[in-house]
């Protein structure tokens, strides 16, 4: 069995998510000035601090109203597919080469591409509060997703083999609600589509008995390796993949990096990863396009691109929102947006064949030519 998400045979993509909310001439020149007004007065060097974090709440008026306006509704009802594009953002005049080396450059700082920097945590701002991950490139808060030399195979966003759909660390007891992911460079074939799939599309596709199995705590999902390192098996405890908070349903879902610990749980799962297919929606992301995901509603992936590592790479910012900021306090110091203790002492530590890890079987997945990834039976 292979859980992959598929491309067809002749190569062609999914489907298009929806139409971009698109800015307008007038409105992307005022906000280019806005945001350079306010990246001025903003201390980069210090992007942790409350000081930093509220000039660029407060800079979120300055955003076109019905921007605003179409953040807020997906914020409050979300979309069948869980995500939304807005294009035609303000990026700074001229973009640095793409980093190729995190070791050596963390992240690439904000104070190099200040406008981009601003318009994505103006707009972060209006779906929630900014949090990173210490685990995670270097718990930078916005974030460079950019390919890197030898980790072409890997299940994260550092690849570029197929990227299975998952949601955003999954596996973590306090999740980011929301995924910005704002295009400064697409990968010189224009190949790589950033793919979404929807709950709300999904579920009505799932059997009844299924649901009821996905409710309950009989999965588990492995740390990324971005968070653990390469090759090491370390699991959260069991949760359900279907949860109600208040009436509202959410999902957790990796296509690579879950599994049920019953036999029926494992049917039930099987299913959903079958609707889920059904459900992928793509986009080619372009320079100025920023696409939001509901991390609670959808699921994310991304298909195969090659890189060159030559500083004209595909080049992302990621930037995360939570709704509720005090469900982080306990994992961080109140001065700062840096979740600490990410990875608990007593997650389970497993080994043995029968479980893998999200680098596992991940070689049997790439396909260097991004073409055909069998759907397997
Ligand atoms: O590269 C992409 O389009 C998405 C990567 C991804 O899943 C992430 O950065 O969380
Ligand atoms: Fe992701």
């Amino acid at each position: 069995m292979t859980n992959r998400i598929s491309v067809d045979q002749s190569g062609n993509l999914f489907p298009e998510l929806l139409p971009p909310f698109t800015l307008d001439g007038q409105e992307r020149s005022a906000l280019t000035a806005d945001c350079r007004k306010i990246a001025e007065g903003t201390p980069f060097t210090d992007l942790d601090s409350n000081a930093a974090l509220s000039s660029m709440v407060s800079g979120a008026r300055h955003l076109p109203a019905r921007l605003v306006e179409e953040l807020t509704h997906f914020r409050w009802t979300s979309n069948d597919h869980g995500a939304l594009v807005i294009s035609g953002l303000p990026l700074d005049p001229v973009l640095p080469d793409t980093p190729t080396d995190e070791d050596k450059l963390p992240s690439r700082q904000p104070a190099d591409i200040p406008i981009c920097t601003t318009v994505q945590l103006l707009i972060l701002s209006v779906l929630g509060d900014l949090i990173s991950y210490a685990e995670e490139k270097a718990g930078a808060l916005v974030q460079d997703v950019v390919p890197k030399p030898g980790m072409e195979a890997r299940q994260e966003n550092v690849g570029s083999s197929l990227l299975e759909l998952h949601t955003e660390n999954g596996f973590h007891p306090t999740r980011p609600d929301f995924i910005t992911l704002l295009c400064l460079r697409p990968d010189r074939d224009d190949r790589a589509q950033t793919v979404v799939a929807g709950m709300r599309h999904a579920l009505p596709l799932v059997s009844r008995d299924a649901i009821e199995i996905l409710r309950q705590p009989y999965f588990r999902v492995a740390y990324s390796s971005s968070f653990v390192g390469p090759g090491k098996r370390v699991y959260c405890d069991p949760i359900p993949v279907l949860s109600d908070s208040g009436g509202a349903e959410s999902m957790v879902v990796d296509l690579h990096g879950m599994e049920a610990t019953t036999v029926s749980a494992q049917t039930a799962l099987t299913e959903l990863f079958d609707a889920l297919r059904q459900s992928v929606v793509g986009v080619r992301l372009r320079p100025g396009d920023l696409l939001v995901v509901d991390n609670r509603t959808a699921v994310h992936g991304r298909t195969a691109f090659v890189p060159r590592f030559d500083g004209c790479d595909r080049w992302l910012r990621r930037a995360f929102a939570i709704n509720d900021l005090r469900r982080s306090e306990a994992g961080r110091p109140p001065y700062s947006r840096v979740i600490r203790r990410s990875v608990p002492p007593h997650v389970s530590r497993l080994s043995g064949a029968d479980t893998h890890t999200r680098e596992g079987s991940r070689d049997a997945a790439h396909d260097e030519s991004g073409g055909p990834l069998g759907e397997g039976a």
